[in-house]
């Protein structure tokens, strides 16, 4: 490809508002530019590392036999009062009417199309399992779009369905799905790790497991150990548990009450006491489905409201509003504690072995010290309901849990039935019995990863693809495209080089040679040729983008060293 006739608008300077690398990068170096808030066109090089990458993801997905179709954007609203999800999603569901004032909405995802599609043409369990899926937009109309790719409001998702007669089925199915991920990202060159995640809203049985590219941009935290191959989403790492040795003194004395004069935070309590916030309990009033119910942990850990919904089965759970939080401990804010309430007490696991502590007393400007779990007050349930945190046991081994930043590349789900049996899809078995199929949903960002290969591949020059998803593998620079030795030269090497299947961008722009060279350096295809003042006796310069070697060698070296590099 000739650079003259392309549309590469590469930029000195990055938007100000765009504020991660990848972002500011992929404007810089003309790969996309945005039409609105989370909404972006991809300009030839950045459309051709999307396919480069699709392609990749279509190739493994076809390798364990799914089926590639294409499903509308443009779903009945129908289908999503069939699922009951319709009311679930606010405002990030996008909505329309059609001009005979039907309802419709941009497909976010397409459980319901799929799961309808599916039940209306396959009836018997020897169709299954099947397992098909699609390279598309989806629409997510995300109140605060930002850093680019990684949230837009519009972006590409691969997103498959698999359909099962029993769940030995889908388990298999899950697996090899799992490990065509596991292939995907690392032909993308991502480093990635697979994480136990937690099912969220869309809910189903049996697990599921999230694929985070490590990168400091990452909105989730992902938690590995030292020594074993222990991984989680924050939402759902478990904080090993080792048996304190620590005993209390004084143990037996009663509780008694402190004047605690406006004292209402954990770090105050610490200052006035001089008490460690691990010797402290923290309590907080939360509305479970409208109840009010207390919630205790340590006071230097973190509640984990994810773990909390799923320990209370609740579908609403918020923190319960200053008034409520008031009449339920008959005091302010801030002198909240678990002795003497009236609501149901939801422990963490490691209050109920704490020992003595402090705690509010449920009366202004008083805490209570000497408090012993299991003596003056009673925990209605002890459950894992904290973050874990940095340093904390290994919940697998004897390592140690660390944490890292995160970017959701892919997301494997086993829905079970929660779609198909609302939207009927269901085969007879082998005894002639109707039963709804057994399903796992699976999501790659497609676009998402062009911004985390870039957060991954970059230095202060620009970007720096790996070959297998670059736009370009070879950039092939003229310094003087007036001279017809260095030109006929390049149009020579161009040839050879294409013929053995290598992609050659080609810059034969009328530009200054250091101008050629930032640009290069910016767009980050791996491997630059440039054909100089030596091109007369037939030697080139050859540089790798990543590592920056670069040597003076022959046509022919440089050719057989290109194939080698980048194929
Ligand atoms: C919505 C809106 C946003 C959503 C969803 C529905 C996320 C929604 C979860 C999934 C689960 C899997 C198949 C591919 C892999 C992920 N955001 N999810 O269901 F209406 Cl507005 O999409 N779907």
């Amino acid at each position: 490809m000739r650079q003259n006739k392309m549309l590469i608008p590469t930029l000195r300077e990055a938007p100000s508002e765009a504020e991660a690398a990848s972002h500011q990068l992929l404007l810089r170096a003309g790969f996309i530019r945005q039409t609105a808030a989370g909404v972006y066109a991809y300009l030839p090089l950045g459309w051709r590392v999307l396919n480069r990458v699709a392609n990749i993801v279509r190739e493994e997905l076809d390798h364990i036999d799914a089926l590639e179709i294409l499903m509308p954007a443009m779903q009945p609203a129908e289908l999503w009062h069939q699922s009951g999800r319709y009311q679930v999603y606010g405002e990030e569901l996008i909505r329309f009417k059609d001009r005979h004032d039907r309802e419709f909405a941009l497909g976010p995802t397409h459980e319901e199309v799929i799961t309808s599609l599916v039940g209306n043409e396959v009836s018997s369990y020897r169709k299954l399992p099947l397992v098909l899926y699609q390279i598309q937009t989806k629409f997510r109309d995300e109140r605060r779009p930002r850093f680019g790719l990684l949230r837009g409001r519009e972006f590409l998702m691969k997103d498959a369905y698999s359909f099962h007669a029993d769940w030995e089925s889908l388990d298999h199915s899950y697996w090899r799905m799992y490990e065509a991920y596991t292939k995907i990202f690392t032909r993308c060159g991502l480093n990635f790790r697979a994480v136990q995640a937690d099912p969220g809203a869309i809910g189903g049985e049996g697990g599921t497991h999230e694929f985070m590219a490590l990168a400091d941009i990452g909105e989730d935290t992902v938690v590995t150990c030292t020594d074993c191959d222990y991984a989680a989403n924050l939402e759902k790492a478990e904080a090993g548990y080792r048996n304190s040795s620590e005993t209390f003194a004084d143990i037996e004395a009663p509780y008694e009450m402190f004047s605690t004069p406006n004292i209402k935070t954990i770090n105050e309590l610490v200052g006035f006491t001089g008490v460690d916030a691990k010797h402290i309990v923290k309590t907080l009033i939360y509305m479970s489905d409208g109840n009010p119910v207390a919630v205790l942990v340590r006071g230097d850990r973190e509640v984990n409201e994810i773990k909390l919904k799923n320990a209370l089965g609740a579908e609403q759970l918020e923190l319960a509003d200053t008034a409520t939080t008031e009449q339920v401990i008959g005091a302010p804010v801030g002198f909240a504690g678990p002795v003497g309430l009236s609501v149901p007490i939801l422990a963490d696991k490691e209050v109920t072995a704490i020992g003595a502590v402090i705690a509010g007393a449920n009366k202004k400007d008083h805490h209570l010290k000497n408090v012993v779990p299991g003596r003056d007050f009673q925990a209605d349930a002890a459950h894992d309901i904290r973050n874990a945190a940095q340093g904390d046991p290994c919940p697998q081994c004897s390592g140690t849990l660390q944490f890292h930043r995160g970017i959701e590349i892919g997301h494997v789900f086993k829905l079970g039935t929660k779609y198909s049996g609302k939207l009927g899809a269901a085969v007879l078995d082998d005894s002639g019995h109707n039963r709804s199929m057994i399903m796992g949903c699976y999501g790659i960002g497609i676009s998402r990863i062009l911004s985390a290969i870039v957060e991954q591949n970059r230095d202060p020059d620009g970007i720096v693809w790996t070959a297998s998803i670059a736009p370009f593998h070879v950039h092939m620079i003229v310094v003087a495209v007036a001279d017809n030795g260095q030109m006929q030269l390049a149009e020579d090497m161009y040839v050879r080089l294409k013929q053995r299947g290598v992609e050659v961008l080609l810059d034969d722009r009328e530009e200054r040679p250091g101008v050629k060279f930032k640009d290069a350096d910016l767009i980050g295809i791996p491997v630059r040729i440039t054909i100089g003042k030596r091109a007369g006796e037939g030697m080139v310069e050859y540089k790798e983008r990543r590592s920056g070697e670069q040597t003076v060698i022959s046509v022919e070296e440089a050719v057989s060293r290109v194939c080698g590099y980048v194929l």
